[in-house]
């Protein structure tokens, strides 16, 4: 009845006409109609988390609209397509992010306001969807949102975990997780396709089949599993286009094995079924290390399986010859954890698909580009062999096949150099066999890029040395970037209707650049008077939240210093509380000076700028030294927050369980932020981008994307310190030797001998940065530590020149937008070009 149905379909609605409409009458009665019909609630009682959820489904049915003509006009096209495949997507809230994409924010806030019901309150229902653990999960999400608004054709593939990222709970100054079961509510922002799965197998045994020079084999998995699609829309920003972000939910298989049933143990037969969901049940919480665990590869297996079959099916609805499957799909894989996919798309060319094995290698060097997000060696995933084989494998077996070719071919190039030969191998000749994934997916990639450019340079000189001298034109980087969109739009309203004022324009949400428009404003009074009043606002909004959350009262006129991020030992956050230590011994010894000699020492207690230190960021469950990390800022907070001597000089606060909703808050109120990693272990950072776009100042260390930032604002507009990248293998080298100064021991000394309490707890903490173990130089910097921020404290006194310092760093943010990044990729990379629906 398709033709049939449209013809009826077409004379019921006029064109324009099947659109819902966005005035605020059709809103209310949409959101009212949600009420009664999808939320099952009268329409004349409902509460908060009820009207947002009623909102939500009005926003989903505008985003669906969207998708669905975005969808039937790519296909009408058949443009190339980019295909991100990623194991993490920090995607956090989508309400406002929707409503402000599509335009209508204003309208559905009055629509509210007339029902009694206030939009940012019924924003802040919502949960964050944290389906990623740090920076490279929300980069992720920061360039679906760029793909979307510049019409690229794009999916986004991943896995739908039931639990994201752990919560954390803080008890007695201790970390603790708690499960996230961010599912519990229903979730309106994704559409189950019950239609679009995919079974994907695992175990079992290879046989040979006796063509194609042998290389064609039959795999008889042991299990087998279905995948179920979850589309998120992503809609983009003054544009009809709204991608979709495609998740994978584990579920049992529909092909029963009688056998398990026909034994009569129906409960247990079920029940083992049941198992098949937890491929897809939780995020692992460890960003950095991979241990090599079977459930983990079985993550990535199934949904790297899923995601190319579905690739391969869309390819094929409109295509018959594989060899143009270069000219129409780009795969990009989101770090190592997706490089299985070189091996599935060998398998089903050769397998499945009937193709001789170098023509499907010739297709496979064609589409493959790979990014990675680390120099930390421990982030480099190595498979063990014995666990490849017996979860895929036939994978394994194409991955030897894969070896041995290239192996062959380099020892032409680069002779019998055995070292260097064993260390470009994709396999591992280990006390355990692995296969190393960042190797494999260099090799069978057309593109490696970077993150940052000092990471592409860390990359050719150090950690992908050999392969670089090899193929030179192969490495390349993009610079990250956050979209505009979510981080100064959505988080910080009042600052983008200010910018929008005094450049005349909104068109900077698109065009990003034209930000640099504020610079030749940036002396002028009356945009500093109003640019302090939105800054003081989004204090008070902070202050609020810590005094409701830890009950620490804050002086919005002290300086608000901030670091937030993962918590890790290159990323320093110690360095930062034992600076803080640093400045509260300094005012208790003032403090001190002051009674001993009434007032003649007043005017130094009166010198000292009042600051609130903000530290926020999870540890991985595993990893202990940050777990204590976590715990020595608890322990430090409860003595300087309850010490009289100190008053509103200083407070620290832990803020607990960071995420990217706890983010859209402290950014726009910090003035101060912190990245301060050693020199040469920041792939990139993408915090700094979005202080920077807050028109937050920033300590740094000249380390990732920070030097980039430098030449794009000036090193006058920022506080530098530390030791620089070329020197710090030679400190390390000197390790022991290294003058430390006496401020460092001293403050060391107060942690070790119990000044903070749990005096043996952190002893381990600090034998980590003393006595020749301190790797990550902190005794070395810390003396440009702090005058980096005595340079901060004397800038903040001036408050003019911070202000302009302030709107000269929005300014100067434009390049580091997400849509520079993968304008860049889509046409350095992937060969792509924008797909606009009409209308
Ligand atoms: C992070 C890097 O540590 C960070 O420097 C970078 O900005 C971000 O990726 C995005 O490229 N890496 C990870 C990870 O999150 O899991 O390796």
């Amino acid at each position: 009845g398709g033709g049939e149905t449209r013809v009826r379909v077409e004379r019921m609605f006029g064109l324009m006409d099947r659109f819902l409409k966005s005035d605020p009458s059709s809103l209310q009665k949409d959101i009212l109609d949600h009420v009664e019909y999808t939320v099952a609630r009268s329409r004349f009682s409902f509460d908060d988390f009820e009207a947002y959820q009623a909102l939500a489904h009005s926003v989903r049915d505008r985003l669906i609209e969207r998708w669905h003509d975005t969808q039937i006009h790519f296909k009408k096209k058949d443009p190339k397509r980019i295909y991100f495949l990623s194991l993490e997507f920090l995607m956090g809230r989508s309400l406002s992010n929707s409503v402000i994409n599509l335009g209508i924010r204003d309208q559905y806030a009055d629509a509210l306001k007339e029902l009694g019901f206030e939009f940012e309150v019924l924003a802040e229902q919502e949960g964050d969807a944290a389906l990623g653990n740090g920076g490279l999960a929300r980069l992720s999400a920061c360039q679906m949102d760029s793909l979307a608004t510049m019409d690229y054709p794009a999916w986004g593939y991943g896995l739908r975990y039931q639990y994201g990222l752990f919560r954390q709970v803080i008890l007695d100054g201790y970390q603790h997780e708690q499960p996230d079961y961010w599912l519990n509510f229903g979730n309106p922002w994704e559409i189950e396709r019950v239609h679009v799965t995919y079974p994907v197998k695992f175990y079992g045994t290879v046989e040979d089949e006796n063509f194609n020079g042998g290389k064609r084999k039959v795999w008889l998995p042991g299990e087998m599993v279905e995948a179920v699609a979850y589309d998120n829309p992503i809609p983009g920003h003054g544009t009809r286009n709204t991608i979709t972000l495609r998740l994978w939910a584990a579920k049992p298989s529909d092909q029963i094995d009688m056998e398990s049933y026909n034994t009569g143990d129906y409960i247990n037969a079920v029940v083992n079924r049941q198992r098949a969901e937890t491929i897809s049940s939780v995020l692992y919480p460890d960003d950095r290390s991979y241990q090599g665990k079977e459930l983990r590869l079985k993550q990535q297996y199934f949904f790297v399986s899923a995601s190319l079959q579905d690739i391969i099916r869309r390819f094929k609805d409109s295509h018959s010859n594989f060899d143009d499957f270069p000219e129409k799909v780009a795969l990009q894989l989101n770090d190592t954890h997706p490089s299985l996919a070189i091996a599935e798309v060998m398998r089903v060319l050769v397998d499945e698909e009937h193709l001789e094995w170098n023509r499907a290698w010739g297709i496979v060097c064609k589409i493959f580009s790979f990014t990675t997000h680390t120099v930390l060696p421990e982030g480099l995933e190595k498979v063990p062999v014995d666990l490849l084989e017996s979860l895929l494998p036939r994978h394994l077996q194409i991955i030897y096949d894969i070896n041995f070719d290239y192996i062959e071919e380099l020892k032409k190039k680069i002779g019998l150099d055995y070292d260097r030969l064993s260390r470009m191998s994709i396999v591992e000749d280990g006390a355990v066999k692995s296969i190393r994934m960042a190797n494999l997916a260099i090799v069978c990639s057309h593109t490696v890029n970077g993150v940052s450019r000092v990471h592409s340079e860390l990359l050719k000189t150090r950690v992908f040395k050999d392969f670089y001298e090899l193929w030179p034109h192969k490495f390349d980087y993009k610079t990250n970037g956050v979209t505009q969109r979510r981080w100064i739009v959505v988080s910080n309203p009042s600052l983008s209707a200010l910018i929008s004022k005094w450049l005349g324009t909104e068109a900077w949400i698109r065009d990003v650049d034209l930000l640099a428009g504020l610079q030749e404003q940036a002396a002028n009074v009356d945009l500093h008077e109003e640019w302090r009043m939105v800054r003081k606002v989004n204090k008070m909004r902070l202050a609020e939240y810590i005094e409701a959350m830890s009950g620490i009262k804050v002086s919005v006129s002290a300086m608000f210093d901030v670091q937030i991020k993962r918590i890790h030992e290159y990323k320093r956050q110690l360095l930062n509380i034992l600076g803080i230590i640093h400045r509260y011994d300094c005012i208790k010894v003032a403090y001190a000076i002051l009674i001993l000699f009434q007032n003649m020492e007043k005017s130094d207690r009166t010198k000292v700028v009042p600051r609130v230190c903000i530290i926020g960021g999870k540890a991985a469950p595993g990893y202990e030294i940050a777990k204590k990390i976590i715990k020595l800022c608890n322990a430090v907070a409860e003595k300087i927050n309850n010490d009289p001597d100190v008053g509103d000089l200083l407070k620290l606060v832990f803020i607990p369980d960071y995420n990217v909703s706890v983010a859209e808050l402290v950014i726009p109120g910090a003035d101060l932020s912190q990245h301060i990693s050693t020199a040469g272990h920041e792939a990139s950072g993408t915090g700094n981008m979005k202080f920077l776009m807050n028109g937050c100042l920033l300590l740094a260390t000249e380390d990732g994307s920070t030097v980039e930032i430098i030449e794009e604002i000036g090193e006058d507009n920022m506080f530098l310190f530390g030791a620089k990248m070329h020197e710090v293998p030679a400190l390390r080298v000197k390790g022991p030797t290294l003058k430390v100064p006496l401020q460092f021991a001293s403050v060391v000394r107060m942690v070790r001998d119990g000044y903070f309490g749990f005096q043996d707890y952190f002893e381990s903490l600090c034998d980590k940065v003393e006595g020749g173990n301190d790797f990550y130089l902190l005794g070395y910097d810390f003396q440009s530590y702090l005058e980096a921020q005595a340079a901060a404290d004397k800038a903040f006194v001036d408050q003019e020149k911070w202000t302009r310092m302030s709107i000269l760093s929005t300014a100067g943010s434009g390049r580091f937008s997400s849509d520079r990044t993968i304008e860049e990729y889509a046409e350095k990379t992937w060969g792509i070009e924008p797909c606009k629906c009409p209308f």
